[in-house]
């Protein structure tokens, strides 16, 4: 099995693409595979090098967060404006590659966190939900996405050699043939309730449910995570790499000092939306599951 991963040959955050390029890559994005740059560095300054640190994070939190809308920066200790420069820097930068490789998504493209991970993968303990070295793929429990993807940029920053390991598994189609008919239906009422008592920032759709619980049963499932196809992907640093981490099965199993930049697509900006999980499981489930 080869990774389901296009390389891309670019050393600029916006790279001077040839007409066409662009649209092949779009294409292999929305068909599950990783656009990988590894060539594309996020560089630190000398001073923001001090930020490598782990020290930097607080709070027992696994990344430093923060919100390029509103400059927020959460979990960070040490000079909080040094570090949300830097965080902002990542933010720009990811946003601009994506408009850049990806122009069709540009007009629709939302932008959410930019996280920075200072510190190791391994070792660290977690409950089952939120371990990130089982293969998965990503739902956000207390941020509804309802009809958006979500699309993501990763970068590794590390200086001491340490490539970013991650599995890749099978794709969503396969995953979703397995999982969804596990899926209950939520209880009626059940979103607006989450939505009132503000346990959900905005309304979880029957959509949001179902990849909730396609990330928690496919965690869940250990004989599945053993045995189903996989492949060993490792991210140099200094590389960078483009995904839709809500139908790209992944697992992070070991790196150190991760950015990472969230953005979300409306499904209906996608070249071809039937690729996308929300239509693959509507086609399952023989109705709309976006509905607020
Ligand atoms: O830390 C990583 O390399 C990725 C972890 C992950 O699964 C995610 O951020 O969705
Ligand atoms: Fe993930």
């Amino acid at each position: 099995m080869n990774p389901p991963v296009e390389c891309l040959d670019i050393a600029e955050w916006r790279p001077p693409l040839p007409d066409g390029v662009s649209v092949r890559y779009t294409a292999a994005l929305e068909d599950g595979n990783v656009l990988y740059c590894p060539k594309l560095r996020f560089a630190l300054s000398e001073p923001e090098l001090r930020f490598l640190d782990p020290a930097v994070l607080g709070d027992n939190a696994k990344s430093l967060a923060f919100d390029p809308a509103t400059g927020t920066l959460k979990h960070a200790r040490g000079d909080q404006q040094k570090i949300a420069g830097m965080m902002q820097r990542y933010a720009d930068a990811a946003r601009t590659l994506v408009c850049s490789v990806l122009p069709r998504y540009a007009s629709a493209l939302q932008t959410g966190r930019t996280s920075f991970r200072p510190a190791g993968i391994e070792g660290r303990s977690t409950s089952l939900a939120k371990d990130d070295t089982l293969l998965h793929v990503d739902a956000f429990p207390t941020s509804p996405v309802a009809d958006r993807r979500i699309l993501r940029v990763f970068s590794n920053a590390n200086r001491s050699g340490k490539p970013r390991h991650w599995r890749l598994g099978e794709p969503f189609a396969d995953v979703a043939k397995r999982f969804y008919p596990q899926v209950r239906r939520p209880l009626p009422g059940s979103a607006r309730v989450l939505k009132s008592l503000r346990l959900t920032r905005g309304y979880r759709t029957e959509y949001d449910h179902a990849m909730l619980a396609i990330h928690d049963v496919m965690k869940r499932a250990t004989e599945y995570q053993r045995s189903v196809p996989q492949t060993e992907f490792f991210f140099p640093p200094d590389s960078t790499w483009i995904v839709f981490t809500d139908m790209v099965s992944h697992a992070a199993l070991a790196g150190q000092h991760l950015f990472e930049q969230t953005f979300y697509l409306p499904v209906s900006a996608m070249v071809d939306q039937e690729k996308a999980p929300l239509r693959i499981l509507e086609r399952r489930a023989g109705r709309p599951l976006a509905a607020t």
